[in-house]
């Protein structure tokens, strides 16, 4: 047990002061950092302390490790809490850190290693027990490989890069015809994009819904799941709604979900908070896809329906305490979030500056995650994301009901917002009777 006193957060806007919050409340020291295009921002108003490491651009400040980690050492902090994005899922970052003495609140290097290969991960997954996609054991090698492993799997198949993640080097194939270019293309693709041109490929499951479980491993070998969300409704592999639970599970399917996912964190010993993605195809079946290993900015949900912190429990489990017995953890009610970003609510343009007019939804069990404030300018630097509205009800019916009402609390002016997009949402029949996939809004 080595108590955590003094936290860096490595982060900026909603989740550095989601994270400054919980520090603060667990009676710890929050040091924020911020770069130039930062200085007014609201998380600062609210850590301990905060240091400038640089330049407007991620790569000179959020990006940035030795400013990162001097500004750690410099106000004396044990331990730096990454967020997510930017650092998150660095492995050099973990590794330095390690060298400074200096806790990284999440996972071993070595798990970050093991799932940022996509292959990889799934190969160990299958190891373990857990249901995974048809198709090739690990990379391939080259076209012909792949035209022998869809002949073996059936058409459609789809390559995704194994160092990818979020779409990126993904290429579905209906024909063996389109398989070369498609495979080239990918190749090239990822190549360019994450420096590795490794494909595999999978049989392609057509308007599936995507699932993920959190879960949360110690550095006893206890691990608990956190329930599941539901994160179909996407656009372009940017999620926009996201909720928990995941009703288009039945009891039996949502209880081996959960029992797999624990199993396959107590497999690879997993220390501190991930997700497990997995794919829902149209028998509910449902498949490993990837494994997250950071906070996720959905985290959000699963809080409301077990009445956890979970930046907490990551706290404490990074200090060596035990987890909680998964007994104890209840699940109630339904909880469901909309992010809003500075986007417009058409073909979600981005739309930075200053926001002249501010009033904020309220009410019972309706939650605000949001570094906005009147006057403050959205800068053009970084991701769209200002905000998330999350509310809880005793269920999905009275949570979209809440949530709208909420929505339309909003008053915001002099920036465009996804609001009305999700407003609309709310009203859709499709929506309301949970009748959607991934595909959902590119069919819309
Ligand atoms: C798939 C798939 C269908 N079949 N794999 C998209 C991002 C990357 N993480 C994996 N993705 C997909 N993999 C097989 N075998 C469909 C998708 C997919 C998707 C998955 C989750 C959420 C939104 C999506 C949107 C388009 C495609």
């Amino acid at each position: 047990m080595a108590i955590i006193e003094k936290i860096l957060v490595a982060n900026r806007g909603e989740i550095a002061l989601r994270a400054i919050r919980t520090i603060k409340e667990m009676g710890k020291k929050a040091i924020a950092v911020y770069s130039k295009a930062d200085k007014d921002a609201l998380y600062l108003k609210y850590a301990d302390a905060s240091i400038c490491i640089g330049e407007a651009a991620s790569s000179g400040s959020y990006l940035n490790i030795p400013a990162i980690i001097s500004a750690a050492e410099i106000s004396g902090c044990d331990a730096i809490f990454p967020g997510y994005g930017f650092l998150s899922e660095n492995q050099s970052f973990v590794e330095i850190c390690g060298h400074h003495n200096i806790k990284f609140i999440g996972p071993s290097v070595d798990a970050m290693i093991l799932m940022s290969d996509k292959s990889k991960a799934k190969e160990v997954m299958k190891k373990a027990g857990v249901p995974v996609i048809e198709g090739s054991e690990g990379a391939l090698s080259d076209v012909a490989e792949a035209v022998e492993m869809a002949k073996q799997i059936g058409y459609p198949v789809i390559v995704k890069a194994s160092a990818g993640g979020g779409g990126r080097g993904m290429r579905v194939v209906e024909r063996e015809e389109d398989l070369e270019v498609a495979y080239l293309s990918a190749e090239s693709e990822s190549l360019t994009a994450f420096g590795d041109g490794t494909l595999y490929m999978e049989k392609y499951i057509k308007d599936p819904r995507h699932i993920e479980v959190q879960v949360i491993g110690d550095s006893h070998g206890n691990a608990i799941h956190i329930g599941e969300r539901d994160c179909s409704l996407q656009r372009r592999h940017q999620k926009l709604i996201e909720e928990s639970p995941a009703v288009v599970l039945d009891e039996k399917t949502r209880a081996k979900l959960h029992e797999v996912a624990v199993k396959a964190v107590k497999y690879l010993n997993y220390e501190n908070a991930g997700t497990f993605e997995f794919l829902l195809d149209a028998d509910k079946n449902f498949y490993f896809m990837e494994m997250n290993t950071r906070l996720q900015v959905e985290h959000c949900v699963s809080e409301m329906v077990s009445g956890i912190d979970i930046i907490e429990l990551m706290i404490r489990v990074a200090e060596g305490e035990e987890l909680p017995a998964q007994d104890t953890i209840v699940l109630k009610g339904h909880s469901i979030e909309c992010r809003i970003t500075a986007e417009d609510s058409v073909k979600f343009i981005p739309s930075p500056g200053k926001i002249t007019k501010y009033v904020a939804p309220g009410g019972r069990n309706v939650r605000v995650d949001s570094h906005m404030y009147q006057g403050y300018s959205v800068p053009p630097t970084y991701d769209s994301m200002i905000g998330k509205l999350i509310v809880w009800a005793e269920d999905r019916d009275k949570a979209i009901a809440k949530m709208k009402q909420a929505l339309g609390e909003y008053q915001i002016e002099g920036i465009k917002t996804v609001i009305d997009f999700h407003s609309k949402m709310m009203d859709n029949q499709d929506f309301i009777s949970n009748n959607f996939d991934t595909n959902y809004l590119s069919k819309y």
